[in-house]
């Protein structure tokens, strides 16, 4: 147990019921809930236990929970989709699924009675949600074009699984990783965009080659003979909470391939074992790091691994701008391309969902993506039907060449669906994405992202203009505002985006974002453009 968590008078609530009762128990109890209802459950057990099986309790939608899966690399064959989008359908209206943040799915609607059907269904095609809510690692993210790209350094697809399978023995639960002392979030980059934000998880690797000096194949801890060999540096406690954001900082590692699944392990045991339980809002990888200073985090990591770990390599491989991957582009393999789909917002419906499986199944290989932007690639469509596919009706909503505000667009769940929000979010930022486009014209993308609370689940810090939900006064009355940043920088040399602007409503946020956008993003007014055009 953790050294701040010895004492039960200093754990907070999660550390007791965590204590009276594993997160992990509850898969054994699904079927009794289904027989039980929703109403009569235990609330412990209905408010957080449940979030183990990814299956989360709605406030805001009594008896309508939320299920949220596992997509490690953000990968899903057509047939899984097929089997998501029948499970939403049968919910009609309430049924819908929201592409995440991390490269992952959401559906909406879910009755508990139906759980049991549910998890046979997914266990059926491959599909897990084990693990995906609370103290455990989130979906873990990978390049949404790895094995695709040319240009890529390393695939990550296959690490990333190999990491989920580990922490999640094979998606059935693994109770070594389901008691950790706040939640945990993990990154794999494999080219040279960042397109998984490395510098926003706790544990992130990031590529970087490594001239060598000794023998290779010796462990962790040896030099090499070949030069430059290929690796990765390790970033750890990056993390956005309510009360502190911090970009992960290197913890001094370089790692071959084939060690990131160990040096996984040895973190996640080094943060569950000594990570601080006494105050949630200090409990993230960070604040260990802060206590013990990262040398000695670093030592003790490699206690656990047994082997000393390399020095990083003097720069990581990372020197490109971050593509959104929206578009029709050729993959390194001869006569494929890849689209990427814009999904405003992220949410699909049933019908979607099953047009989408389609797409991929008559143009593709079946594959389906996930974007950490929220949107889709559609991957392996070959030269030949590439025309045929470009007609297809769903590309007239889900576009290839959305606006330039659109195309860039990130909003967490707000109202609707979250009981933290403190605003509307995602038909609010629909809304404005499309008048801010009637009026004005752009040169390039501008990435806006809303996030209806400061947990930044929609991660305002990395947006150009980044818009975090929070309540304001005018007039006399408690009004829907937005807390404004700027100044997220994705990809090369990445950092994050501060506050410049607090509590402006909701209602006037229009005309400010105008401004924004024309002061700082070259935005111009169409009127105005008309103008100059005609001079
Ligand atoms: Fe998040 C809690 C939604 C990505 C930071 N997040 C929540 C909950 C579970 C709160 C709740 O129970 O209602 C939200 C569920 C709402 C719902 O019904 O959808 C929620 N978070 C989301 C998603 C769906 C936003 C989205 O629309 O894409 C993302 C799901 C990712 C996934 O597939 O697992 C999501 N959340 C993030 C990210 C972004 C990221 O990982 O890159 C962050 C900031 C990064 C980080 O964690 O360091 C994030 N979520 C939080 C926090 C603040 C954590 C903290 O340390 O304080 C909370 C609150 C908490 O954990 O106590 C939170
Ligand atoms: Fe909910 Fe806040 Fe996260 Fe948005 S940022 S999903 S409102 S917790």
């Amino acid at each position: 147990m953790t050294d701040t968590a010895t004492t039960t008078t200093s754990l907070n609530k999660f550390e007791k019921f965590k204590a009276q009762k594993d997160g992990l128990a509850i898969r054994d109890e699904i079927e009794k809930f289904a027989a039980l209802g929703w109403e009569a459950m235990d609330e412990t057990d209905r408010d957080h236990r449940l979030k183990w099986v990814g299956v989360f309790f709605r406030p805001v939608t009594p008896g309508k929970f939320m299920m949220r899966l596992r997509m490690p690399n953000g990968i899903l064959t057509s047939n899984q989709m097929r089997v998501l989008a029948q499970v939403v359908q049968r919910y009609g209206d309430d049924g819908c699924a929201d592409i995440t943040t991390r490269q992952n799915i959401q559906l909406r609607g879910i009755r508990i009675e139906d759980l049991p059907d549910i998890f046979n269904r997914f266990h059926a095609v491959g599909l897990t949600t084990v693990q995906s809510g609370m103290d455990n690692v989130r979906n873990i993210t990978g390049d949404p074009v790895a094995g695709l790209d040319a240009d890529e350094l390393y695939d990550t697809r296959e690490l990333v699984q190999q990491i989920q399978d580990m922490l999640t023995n094979k998606g059935e639960g693994n109770p070594e990783f389901s008691n950790l002392p706040r939640k945990f979030n993990i990154a794999i980059a494999g080219g040279r965009d960042n397109s998984v934000h490395a510098e926003i998880n706790d544990l992130a690797f990031v590529p970087a080659f490594k001239e060598g000096t000794g023998d290779r194949g010796q462990g962790i801890g040896q030099e090499f003979s070949q030069s430059p060999i290929f690796g990765f540096n390790v970033l750890v406690g990056g993390f956005f909470s309510a009360k502190r954001c911090e970009a992960a900082i290197p913890l001094n590692a370089w790692v071959l391939p084939e060690d990131v699944v160990a040096v996984c392990r040895a973190v996640l045991e080094v943060f569950r074992d000594h990570g601080p339980r006494a105050n949630r809002q200090k409990s993230r990888l960070m604040w260990l790091i802060d206590e013990w200073g990262v040398e000695k985090f670093r030592a003790e990591v490699e206690s656990r691994l047994g082997e000393l770990l390399l020095p990083a390599a003097a720069k990581d491989e990372i020197d490109w701008e971050k593509r959104d991957h929206i578009g029709v582009y050729k993959q390194k393999q001869p006569g494929l391309n890849y689209a990427g789909l814009n999904i405003p917002v992220g949410r699909l419906y049933a019908e979607d969902m099953f047009e989408i499986a389609r797409l991929a199944e008559v143009y593709g290989s079946g594959e389906i993506r996930f974007t950490v932007e929220q949107n889709i690639v559609i991957p392996n469509i070959s030269d030949s039907r590439l025309a045929t596919f470009l007609t297809e009706s769903l590309l007239e909503r889900f576009s290839i060449d959305p606006g330039l505000l659109t195309r860039s667009l990130v909003s967490c769940t707000g109202a609707q669906f979250c009981n933290f929000a403190l605003i509307e979010t995602k038909n609010r930022a629909l809304a404005m994405i499309k008048a801010l486009e009637e009026d004005l014209t752009f040169t390039n993308p501008v990435r806006i992202h809303w996030t209806g609370c400061p947990n930044s689940c929609g991660q305002p810090q990395v947006a150009d203009i980044g818009l975090m939900g929070t309540k304001t006064r005018k007039n006399g009355k408690t009004l829907e505002g937005v807390d404004i940043y700027m100044g997220g920088k994705v990809g090369k040399d990445a950092h994050l985006g501060t506050c410049v602007t607090k509590g402006i409503p909701c209602e006037d946020l229009q005309p400010v974002l105008q401004d924004l956008l024309i002061k700082n993003f070259g935005a111009k007014l169409k009127q105005e453009a008309l103008l100059v055009g005609n001079c």
